[in-house]
């Protein structure tokens, strides 16, 4: 680590401010060009502290940077991982309203509710699948808190992986028979296809980003215990909305999401 807890828990703040104001900061490597991994992550625990301090309720959590599509949107190479919470939990029909967000994007994401805890270093998509007891077909809002939409790895850690609120759909609990791997979605605004993707663009595997999630944890001597919901990272480029656009997310087979945004 490279910063002091007083300079982490200022720049949470200043995170957590600029969010609730909707008004973006500049990128934390700019004052603060040391900063490691461990101090990014130390700021997004800090974070979720002061959120969850004002009652805010964590319900899950969530990979970043799964896909090639993703990656290269964003110029970066290695996944990260976040948490979601209520602030916007949306079900699969909804209205998200542009206040209180800066520059908001959705992306199609497939989600999965653990009923067993994963924590092996050598967590691999066996071991995952069998501890899954549903996937949903998902979208998540993401709002990143800097100026631009422009970040590094480490700010993007920081600022909670730019998460801002999700979507989900129906449960699917019979699932063992459905390649995931070939699972299609498609991406509409407005009517018309932007984006479509298969479930393999998400490291392989959509259930190898729990295994990477739980490999990452582990080495913080972490753990996704049971009965967590996670996302496992935009399958596509993430598609940036406004007032009055409308999203339609379709998965073959496990089911459709849409989003008006007002
Ligand atoms: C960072 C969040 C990445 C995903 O699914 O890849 C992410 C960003 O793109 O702002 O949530
Ligand atoms: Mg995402």
């Amino acid at each position: 680590m490279t910063l002091s807890p007083d300079v982490i828990a200022a720049l949470a703040k200043r995170l957590d401010e600029a969010e609730q104001r909707a008004c973006p900061i500049t990128k934390i490597t700019a004052d603060h060009p040391d900063m490691d991994w461990a101090d990014a992550y130390a700021v997004q625990d800090e974070l979720r502290a002061l959120k969850e301090a004002r009652g805010v309720r964590v319900m899950g959590l969530k990979m970043g940077f799964t896909s090639l599509a993703k990656m290269e949107q964003m110029g970066v190479r290695e996944p990260i991982h976040g948490f979601i919470t209520d602030e916007r939990a949306l079900t699969g029909r909804a209205d998200l309203a542009m206040t209180g967000l800066i520059h908001p994007k959705v992306e199609p994401e497939i989600a999965f509710l653990t009923n067993r805890d994963l924590g092996s270093p050598e967590c691999g998509i066996e071991e995952v699948l069998a501890a899954t007891g549903a996937i949903f077909p998902a979208l998540e809002i993401i709002d990143s808190r800097y100026e631009g939409y422009r970040f590094d790895l480490k700010s993007v850690v920081a600022d909670n992986t730019s998460a801002a609120g999700y979507a989900l759909g129906g449960a699917c609990e019979s699932f063992a028979d459905i390649d995931l791997k070939r699972l299609e979605v498609t991406v509409e605004k407005n009517g018309e296809l932007v984006s479509r993707a298969s479930g393999e663009a998400a490291l392989g595997h959509p259930a190898q980003s729990l295994a990477t999630l739980a490999n990452m944890l582990a080495r913080r001597g972490g753990f996704i215990p049971a009965g967590t919901l996670v996302l496992t990272g935009g399958l596509t480029e993430a598609v940036a909305v406004q007032s009055d656009d409308t999203i339609a997310i379709r998965f073959q087979e496990i089911g459709d999401l849409a989003l008006r945004i007002h």
